[in-house]
Formats: C-alpha cells, structure tokens, sequence
C-alpha cells in the first residue's frame, strides 16, 4: 500500500488498489497467476511457509497473487483490514458459517433472505447442530439467547428490496458479544460500507455487481485480520471453493469500474421506479429511494444511493407479469443482477420457487411480483421499453377483467 492510499477516494481505490505493475516484467495489467502450486525453495522454506513462520504462496487453493490483488481491493473498498475471496457468493457464506460457528450455536437472522442462503440455514446447517432463527427487526435485541452466536442480514434484500438497519443489528452484536454479518450484494461497497456502521463482516457474491458483466461467479468476505484468517485457514483451505485466478482477473477488471456503473444502474433505477409510478398495471413499486419506502430514512441514512434494482408488483398476478416479462425487449428473462444489461426475472418461479408458498407470501414475493436488475444502457431506452411492456401487461389486465 502506498503511503497515502488509506486517504485515497473510492473510485482511486476501486482502480488501483490491490494492483501495481509488475515488478518483474513490467506489465501493467495484474498478470493471471494460473498455477496450482508454487515452488518452495529448500526444506527449510518450505517447512516455514507451511507454518505460518515466512509468509509466500504455497498452493492457490489458500492464496494466489492473482486472486490476492482481488482480496486488497475489496479491503481497500469496504475500509476492512483483510478480505478473503471464494469461488461463489454461496461458497463464501458457506465458508463463513463453517469457520466460526459450532454445533449447538444459533444464527439470528432478519427476513428475508436469498433462496440459498436460506436453504443453507434451514436444510444444511442444522445437520451439523446449527440452527437459524428469523426475527423481527423491533424483537432482535429481545430474541438474543444464549446459543445466539450471530447475527445474520442482507440489506437491500433480495428480491423485494426491502432495508435493515445496519446501526442497529452492530449495537445488539456488540452488547451481545455476537458476530454481525451483512450480506451487501445489492448494495456494494459503493452505496454502503457496513463495517463503518459497527458491521463485523461484509460479504458479497461477486457475480452481481463487482464483477458486473455477468461472465464470472464469485464471492469474497471481509473483515477483522484476525476473522478472515480463520475464514482462509478453515473455511477456505479445508471446504475449498478457491476463486480461479481467472475468474480473479475478470473480477478485477470489473471492479475497476464499479463506481461509474453503479452511478448509472442507480441513475437508470430510480428513472424506471418513477415511470412505473402510478401506471395502472401495477399495485407498488419496491425502490427504497422512493419517499414513500417504508424504511427510505434508514436508506437515506446508510446508503449513498439507492442502488440499481427494482421490483413491481402487478395488480393482476402471474398472468400480468408474464405479459410484461413477454414485453420487455431490452430486459432479458434471467436470473442473478448485477450485469451492465437489464435483467428481468419472476421470483416466484425462479428464485424464490423453493421457498414454501406461505413464507414466500409473507415476504412479499408474490406471483405477481417482477424483479428488475436495471443495467447501464441510456435510460430514455430503458423507460420506452418498461412503459411500452407495462402497457401491454395493462391490457392483458383488461382482457382477464369480466367484460361488460
Ligand atoms: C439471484 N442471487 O438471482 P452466488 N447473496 C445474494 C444473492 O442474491 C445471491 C447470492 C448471495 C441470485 C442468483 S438464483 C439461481 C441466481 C443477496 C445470488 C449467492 O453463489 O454467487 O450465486 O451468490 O437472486
């Protein structure tokens, strides 16, 4: 690190931390490290790598340069000390989980969360004497017992965009001596830095907006030197979904820009939430930077904006959002998010399809719900086409109405 790079803005610190030019060559781009293993020198060396006593690459499923330069840019984004990278979003919430929790422990959780994530706390976990537990916001601090080990949340969530307060979840953790964790995929370093909020841990799946172009999975956790050695040395040396030094580049390359695509995703977003606004096919539009958000003022608090996705809901169910889904031309029918190109997909089908029907529900992800990651392409197209799809789901509305 340079001297002064602790002082750097965002956008110097998304461009060069984490890489200089190569000092053997010269190249200027990070060069794609693609080893397994790396050559130790004498046994001596070798014995002292291996305990921790010298540090240097020894095998890339625990460290690789290429995949190192991805872990300091992102400290350097989130103001972590240490951050430590995986082969997918999942792979590090996994990971995570296994370093520091035990049998017998209890996760703490605010709805909703991603499909997998939940799967994972539900299904998996508790196999292993891990349970997880959904709380209120306003019971959190009331429902802390003494198996509670973490505290666990997303924010923006995942698909109904609803907020958490991050100062709060940091003041139970800490009068609890309980570790906080947020999942900050929707948000990204960009819009909110959870760990200035008194957050732990902060981990993304880098396949949405780090990495930005939808052509790479990937995840990464951040935090505590101390924390994240744990995370490497259990979570990622011993269940080993190690990032690919490939994937690392392209990573990489993505977050260079993270700052001026988020700028347009949030720009493009909050044009698409105004023009679905009103429009008579939908019931609400789900954007925290609308003033009416139930929890805008915690957003505005936490957030530098409001980010890049959008949810609405169609007065007349799955049949409306079909027919708006069926409409739009420049938005692909996809999962994931995150990518310069919009994405529009129906979560109760795809993504939230294995949550059962009545939690579902009740968080809101109806059949009539579409979720929009809004990409980067110029905004008049972008709102021609959501008015033009609503239209046409307008009058598939009107032709399911009784006539007469
Ligand atoms: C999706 N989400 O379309 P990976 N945390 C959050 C996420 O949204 C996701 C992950 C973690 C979607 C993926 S659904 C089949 C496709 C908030 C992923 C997991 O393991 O990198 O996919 O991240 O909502």
């Amino acid at each position: 690190m340079r001297d002064d790079e602790r002082h750097d803005g965002f956008a110097t610190r998304a461009v060069h931390a984490g890489q200089a030019p190569d000092p053997r060559t010269g190249a200027h781009a990070t060069p794609i490290h693609q080893t397994s293993t790396f050559v130790l020198g004498d046994v001596a060396r070798g014995e002292r790598l291996f305990a921790g006593d010298e540090s240097g690459y020894v095998y890339s499923r625990i460290a690789n340069p290429t995949v190192r330069a991805f872990e300091e840019k992102l400290a350097a984004l989130e103001g972590a000390e240490e951050a430590v990278a995986f082969a997918s979003g999942m792979g590090a919430i996994a990971a995570l989980c296994l370093s520091t929790l035990r049998s017998g422990d209890e996760i703490l959780f605010l709805g909703p969360l991603y499909g997998g994530t939940r799967g994972l706390f539900h299904d998996l976990l508790p196999r292993f004497g891990v349970t997880a537990r959904r709380v209120d916001d306003d019971d959190l601090a009331a429902a802390v017992t003494p198996q509670t080990r973490m505290l666990y949340v997303e924010t923006p969530t995942n698909p109904t965009l609803g907020i958490h307060d991050l100062r709060l979840v940091a003041d139970v953790a800490s009068t609890h001596g309980l570790l906080s964790v947020v999942d900050g995929t929707f948000a990204t370093p960009y819009l909110t830095r959870p760990l200035e909020h008194g957050i732990d841990v902060v981990l993304h799946s880098a396949t949405k907006y780090l990495g930005g172009h939808g052509d790479a999975l990937g995840g990464v956790v951040a935090g505590s030197q101390e924390l994240m050695d744990e995370v490497r040395l259990e979570g990622l040396r011993h269940v080993g979904a190690a990032l690919s030094p490939s994937i690392a580049f392209l990573l990489l390359r993505g977050v260079r820009t993270l700052h001026l695509r988020m700028r347009a995703h949030c720009a493009n977003a909050r044009a698409i939430a105004d023009a679905a606004l009103g429009h008579p096919a939908v019931s609400a539009v789900h954007y925290p930077g609308l003033p009416d958000h139930p929890r805008h003022a915690v957003a505005a608090s936490q957030m530098d904006d409001f980010g890049g996705m959008v949810a609405l809901e169609f007065v007349h169910g799955r049949e409306s959002a079909a027919a708006f889904l069926e409409a739009l031309t420049l938005f692909d029918h996809a999962v994931s998010l995150g990518d310069v190109s919009s994405l529009a997909c129906h979560p109760a089908s795809t993504t939230h399809q294995v949550v059962e029907e009545e939690l579902r529900l009740a968080d809101g992800v109806t059949e009539g719900l579409v979720r929009l990651s809004v990409g980067i392409e110029d905004e008049r197209d972008l709102v021609r086409d959501v008015r033009q799809a609503l239209d046409r789901a307008a009058r598939a509305e009107a032709s399911l109405l009784p006539s007469g």
